[in-house]
């Protein structure tokens, strides 16, 4: 039952007779009279109406048909101790509408004196399932109020990544899951995994078994060493998809595979059999031996099969960064061929642009000023990763320790907020990414990524004109007991008025 403003307010001064004066208490009355508001990444549309819900118990209906956001909706409600028993509770309706205007991923939310969801799309409705999460309170409570609201939103962006480089340092299999659970929080859809680099090569292929056994058990100094099996990875990937996540796998090639190398020494040029294992810090050194093809290609389609046969994605990375070599083209243009073989289409770092490529291979920018037109030109769609504003292995401030090539002044959350990916046509989307030759705990990784990463969701969902640096802090300040109840490990940014109070862990 809604008590009218006034009656509230009379009785918050009649409780607050002794003691607390009657101003502060109704000023903390007239603030939770309407339940605020707080979504990020910032819906495309959001009407609050004047107006409540209130409720201690829920009945679910419908959503047969959209399984994994009805098993996200008991989830939540589990969580929160809210009771889906009783049948003259307020319903919370769940329903697959034909809107073309909701798109793949788009939804709608609408809170009156029910709650209702609609999209398209299982997807779409764990989308909305993710918006009522941040609605609620993180923690349980013996009633619960929400706003009256009417959402319509729908992503700016179908790629909405970020990648995590598990070969410098490996992360485990329960780190991933909890990431992916942040992931989708925040309606962030691409887990591009950078599996192989110099220092370490993270999944398991069956028909070359050293692999794991010699590069994956090698790291960056003081990383974590580690591998996947297959059935490890098979599992993320029903993970994710459970939850609207694509795994983007990628295999670095034909530099970055000092891993490799050490454990296959014929795909190298030298004629050694004692090739080492590397756990610097240093890029550009290592390449397969594009001069004996009879060997390295039979590897890379072997290799390539294997991970088609794990991941789903219609994407597949195929690396091609930071190498000069004559037959570099060469080894681009095919290798993204023979993922098209394989039904698939190649992603390459943007360097690959130089190969001569079906156009609808995805190049990865990096470099911010990297010449890039003359590929976009030729149609290849971008996805957008510039260093100086997403690359979080970066410090959220000047002088954190780690990474500083790309930018000496770190990526500060306001820095990454500002980058506008409208000038780039023919973007995809837009993606952050986590190297670690410097990040080698869960916990660090955690510091880097949040709360960076919502507003990487926020500037890939939200369409412009409904984004500012100071709504997205005062929305994303209020979110944090939702960072809290999922134990994140986040950096405590100043901005967001997180840096004075200690965090809940
Ligand atoms: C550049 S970005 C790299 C990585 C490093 C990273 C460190 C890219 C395609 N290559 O190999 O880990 O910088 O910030």
């Amino acid at each position: 039952m809604k008590l009218p403003f006034k009656l509230d307010y009379l009785l918050v001064c009649l409780t607050a007779v002794v003691g607390i004066g009657c101003d502060h208490r109704a000023a903390d009355m007239t603030e939770a009279k309407t339940p605020s508001a707080h979504i990020v990444p910032v819906p495309a549309s959001m009407d609050v109406v004047d107006g409540e819900l209130r409720f201690s118990a829920v009945i679910v209906q419908g959503g047969a048909a959209a399984p994994n956001a009805v098993r996200e909706l008991e989830a939540l409600l589990a969580g929160l101790n809210i009771s889906t028993k009783d049948a003259a509770a307020t319903p919370i309706q769940v329903q697959l509408v034909d809107d073309p205007a909701l798109g793949e991923e788009g939804y709608r939310l609408v809170i009156d004196d029910a709650i209702h969801l609609s999209a398209r799309t299982d997807v779409g409705l764990l989308h909305a399932v993710q918006s009522l999460r941040q609605l609620l309170p993180a923690q349980a409570q013996a009633d619960y109020r929400l706003p009256q609201i009417v959402i319509n939103d729908v992503p700016a962006y179908r790629w909405r990544g970020i990648s995590l480089d598990v070969a410098r340092s490996f992360l485990p299999v329960e780190y991933l899951e909890k990431h992916i659970d942040r992931m989708a929080l925040f309606k962030l859809n691409r887990l591009h995994l950078h599996l192989t680099d110099d220092q370490g090569w993270r999944i398991e292929i069956k028909r070359y078994p050293k692999l794991v056994e010699i590069g994956g058990a090698s790291a960056v100094k003081d990383g974590r060493a580690g591998y996947y099996t297959q059935e490890q990875l098979k599992h993320l990937v029903a993970y994710a998809q459970a939850r609207g996540i694509t795994i983007v796998p990628e295999v670095d090639m034909p530099g970055h595979v000092q891993a490799a190398l050490a454990s296959y020494n014929e795909l190298a040029c030298d004629d050694v059999s004692n090739l080492a294992t590397y756990s610097g810090v240093e890029v550009g050194f290592s390449v397969f031996c594009l001069e004996k093809p009879d060997i390295v290609y039979p590897f890379v389609r072997n290799v390539l099969e294997e991970v088609v046969a794990i991941f789903p994605s219609t994407e597949i990375h195929v690396g091609g960064d930071e190498i000069k070599h004559p037959l570099y083209a060469d080894f681009v243009a095919r290798t993204t061929r023979m993922v098209d073989d394989m039904g698939r289409t190649a992603i390459v770092w943007e360097e690959g642009s130089v190969a001569d490529m079906k156009p609808n291979v995805l190049l990865q920018l990096w470099n911010d000023d990297y010449a890039i037109d003359a590929a976009v030109a030729k149609g290849h769609p971008l996805i957008l990763s510039p260093c100086s504003y997403l690359y979080i292995d970066h410090g959220n401030y000047a002088g954190q320790p780690g990474a500083d090539w790309c930018r000496k002044e770190g990526v500060p959350l306001k820095r990454l907020y500002g980058f506008d990916p409208a000038p780039f046509k023919s973007a995809v989307g837009i993606e952050a990414a986590l190297w670690t030759e410097f990040v080698h705990t869960d916990a660090s990784a955690d510091d880097h990524l949040w709360p960076r990463l919502a507003a990487v969701a926020e500037i890939a969902w939200s369409p412009a004109g409904q984004r500012s640096y100071d709504g997205f802090v005062q929305r994303m300040g209020a979110l944090r007991p939702q960072l809290d109840a999922m134990g994140v490990h986040y950096y405590a940014e100043p901005d967001l008025g997180w840096a004075d109070a200690k965090p809940a862990h």
